[in-house]
């Protein structure tokens, strides 16, 4: 890579940063938990694999972590007691997924990210996995290497379960990335950083306690579920899959050093261009993967990540061979479609705050269509923020079904990281982003504001991509027939 601009502030506007909000919850640094080493997520195993065809099994569970000294803590996971085992997936392969609720209440398995049929293999509020019982699901994987996540999406309680744990890191591999000269070998070079913030009462979680309809916060800062964890550096460049899993909190990161690192990919894959920034905001359920070249470093030294003035978690030098491997200019190409001629722009509105947030002036209607796009299609639309109470803040807008193209802010350029495929995008207030849609897979579909107190509060809608040559026909469950399988 070439020498070129290293950004060094965070783009959004700092007026509407969660910090101003009237609910925020500061960090603390979290003096009271002694360092621990990291935790690194495994990777799930496959039940079975046959050629082309891969089976795994994911399990919604119960269990204890020892989260801070005393008292474990009672967490909820997938295939593991907290956040879940990484989930690892390669382009053309055709999965099975057995989807498994040993919980005492009904969940959903989103695959945040991921371009398969909606509403059930997508695992929104439509398909139910109940207490006790299971789900079989399959999709043939079709896109290109990105870092996604499984969470929990049955209404209104998502806020709630990704509260108690559940969430897991979701890898994707192609041929074409397998070429780049990224850092990849798991767990050694390659990681999930999960940002959560959470609180503890007596060592657990009280989601009830804790509540705020602008967004549940914490002030302990945790990484894969770990306050103060310790990561020991083996390689000299380290590539973070860094995802903010948390329910409200935006996370404005730096290194102690200002360090600088390469972002290489967003939500939907490889960055056309490596970005290099020493400060990064991700909001909620945005993924940057960053690869940092700590050759600068020698063996003894500490490297400690910050979200403001808050450490979050540390990277212990150790021994390192030397890696003297050089990033390309052009890391992909990114194939924009055109824009289908002779379509209006799509407008949708996110407004308000607490109780009064609203999608398009309305609230959530699990048995409403919103919208229809035809499959295909490359529609553009205009995602707008009218929120000004308080100075307003940032909703993050997410699709479901697409990895859209992010055009233009107010008319100006996007954030020179957004020049890749997003499922999720920070809207500041008083702003206009847009987009480029296109569905390729046809089914029904939610779009919403991913401050998760904010989608089950109703901050969300459907869109049916639609295939005019195939009728499709869907039984869109209620609410109340969601949460009640008798009825
Ligand atoms: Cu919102």
């Amino acid at each position: 890579m070439t020498d070129s601009k290293v950004y060094n502030d965070y783009f959004f506007d700092e007026p509407v940063f969660d910090l101003h909000d009237g609910g925020y919850v500061p960090l603390e640094k979290a003096d009271d938990v002694p360092d621990k080493p990291l935790n690194i997520p495994a990777a799930l195993k496959p039940d079975k694999v046959d050629g082309n065809d891969v089976y795994y099994t994911i399990t919604a569970q119960e269990g204890e972590t020892q989260i801070l000294p005393g008292a474990k803590t009672k967490t909820w996971g997938y295939n593991a007691a907290l956040l879940g085992t990484t989930i690892v997936l390669k382009k053309g392969v055709h999965y099975h997924v057995h989807l498994v609720n040993k919980l005492t209440e009904v969940t959903t398995f989103h695959w945040h990210g991921l371009n398969v049929t909606g509403p059930i293999v997508d695992g929104g509020p439509h398909a139910p996995v109940y207490p006790g019982g299971s789900r079989d699901i399959d999709f043939t994987l079709d896109q290109p290497a990105q870092t996604d996540w499984i969470h929990p999406h049955p209404c209104p309680n998502t806020a709630r379960q990704v509260w108690n744990g559940l969430a897991a890191a979701v890898v994707v591999t192609d041929d074409e990335e397998a070429k780049l000269p990224f850092p990849r070998n798991y767990g050694v070079d390659d990681i999930p950083v999960i940002l959560q913030d959470r609180n503890y009462h007596d060592n657990q979680l009280d989601y009830k306690a804790d509540y705020d309809m602008d967004g549940t916060e914490g002030k302990y800062a945790l990484v894969n579920g770990t306050i103060n964890g310790v990561f020991d550096v083996t390689t000299q460049k380290v590539r973070l899959r860094i995802l903010n899993g948390s329910d409200r909190r935006e996370w404005r990161l730096h290194f102690d050093d200002e360090h600088e690192f390469t972002q290489i990919a967003s939500d939907g894959g490889t960055l056309p261009a490596p970005v290099k920034f020493t400060k990064l905001m991700l909001t909620c359920a945005e993924r940057a993967e960053v690869i940092v070249d700590f050759g600068d470093k020698k063996p003894g030294d500490v490297v400690t990540l910050m979200t403001d003035n808050i450490p979050i978690m540390k990277f212990k030098i150790g021994e390192y061979a030397a890696d003297n491997s050089v990033l390309p200019d052009k890391l992909t190409t990114i194939d924009a479609p055109e824009v289908t001629p002779g379509l209006p722009v799509t407008r949708t509105v996110m407004s308000g705050m607490d109780d009064q947030v609203r999608l398009d002036g309305k609230l959530f209607d699990m048995q409403r269509i919103d919208r229809k796009q035809k499959i295909g299609d490359t529609v553009l639309w205009d995602v707008v923020n009218t929120n000004d109470m308080d100075g307003g803040m940032i909703h993050p807008f997410h699709m479901h079904g697409c990895q859209f193209l992010v055009l233009s802010r107010n008319g100006k350029a996007p954030y020179p990281n957004e020049h890749g495929w997003k499922d999720t995008v920070g809207v500041n207030a008083g702003e206009t982003v847009r987009i480029a849609v296109q569905f390729t897979k046809f089914g029904v579909y939610m779009y919403h504001c991913h401050i998760l107190e904010h989608e089950d509060t109703g901050m969300m809608a459907q869109i049916e991509a639609y295939d005019p040559n195939e009728k499709h026909t869907y039984h869109l469950l209620s609410m109340d027939e969601m949460n009640h399988p008798s009825k």
